[in-house]
């Protein structure tokens, strides 16, 4: 009888443990409480080396925040979205790092905070950046990069069939021909390459840059380019350009996000400019944190 006690009692601890931990599911988000408490002070954020997350550190501390003991944390974008619908499932209060153009924004009911102090900048655009000597090297494909630019709407098209499972190619390739004059106007007069050169591009694998990326890489295969696509984190994104390892990156999103590797690196790339208009990065919560409409109310609602 002892024995069998000695056996059963964990049995029975485990059983418990394991069904309270189901019924302690979190709680609903409570509007007549205070946001900070509800959440553990926490902002769900992205990978480490992503600029909304260095800039979401600038925010916590211009808006008095870090004192009240809010906390960034660190995850990936696949991480944070998963975290994101199960919250919006069970009507959980959550805040995240969020930005457009992207999927979460089409999928899920969320808002931006307003963000009074511009921490995160007005609006961004995202920047094709090339290394020195292409435009000599390789004119032709120099001229379509600095060509390519399309919509926050158009990125969009190809970031939601990859989203849906696409393989990034095939929705890059499905994109070009039900755009043939857009792809055209990026391509028109430019000489077919011979003999096959290379051409290799980085990126950082985020939804937004696998899209674009994936495009540009096919655009100039069509124009005869042995194109190669490397994916990795945003310090050697910059450092590959800056030392002629890869060609280009079409991932610069600017003023504000990458500002800290375009000042790193200036004077050892070429800033093509605009590829795409209107991008916005900031804090976002769903749209039924009805009483939460600025960074400022995460304070004020203590
Ligand atoms: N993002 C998407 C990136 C740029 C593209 C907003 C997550 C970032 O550096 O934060």
């Amino acid at each position: 009888m002892k024995k069998k006690l000695r056996f059963l009692l964990p049995v029975a601890l485990l059983l418990g443990l394991l069904l309270s931990g189901c019924s302690t599911k979190a709680p609903e988000y409570n509007a007549k409480k205070p946001l900070g408490p509800q959440i553990n002070y926490t902002i769900t954020g992205i990978d480490a080396g992503a600029g909304i997350m260095a800039t979401t550190q600038k925010a916590l501390t211009e808006y008095g925040l870090t004192k009240d003991n809010w906390q960034l944390q660190t995850s990936s974008t696949a991480a944070m979205t998963s975290t994101l619908d199960k919250a919006i499932r069970h009507h959980e209060p959550i805040v995240i790092t969020g930005w457009q153009p992207h999927w979460m924004f089409t999928k899920y009911p969320i808002k931006f905070l307003k963000d009074p102090k511009h921490v995160y900048g007005k609006s961004e655009n995202i920047h094709t950046i090339v290394r020195k000597g292409l435009k000599q090297d390789k004119p032709e494909a120099y001229e379509m990069l600095d060509r390519f630019h399309w919509t926050p709407t158009e990125m969009s098209q190809v970031m939601i069939q990859v989203n849906n499972g696409k393989d990034p190619e095939r929705a890059a390739k499905e994109w070009i021909q039900a755009h043939p004059d857009q792809v055209k106007s990026w391509t028109k007069g430019i000489k077919k390459v011979s003999g096959h050169p290379t051409l290799k591009m980085t990126y950082v694998a985020w939804d937004s840059e696998i899209a674009s990326t994936n495009v540009v890489a096919e655009v100039l295969r069509g124009l005869g380019y042995k194109v190669t696509i490397q994916a990795m984190e945003m310090q050697p994104m910059w450092a590959s350009i800056a030392t002629n390892v890869a060609d280009a990156q079409v991932a610069a999103w600017l003023p504000t996000t990458s500002a800290k590797y375009y000042h790193d690196y200036q004077g050892k790339f070429v800033d093509l400019g605009t590829n795409l208009k209107g991008a916005r990065v900031g804090l976002a919560v769903p749209k039924y944190m009805t009483n939460i409409n600025s960074i400022e109310d995460l304070k004020n609602n203590e």
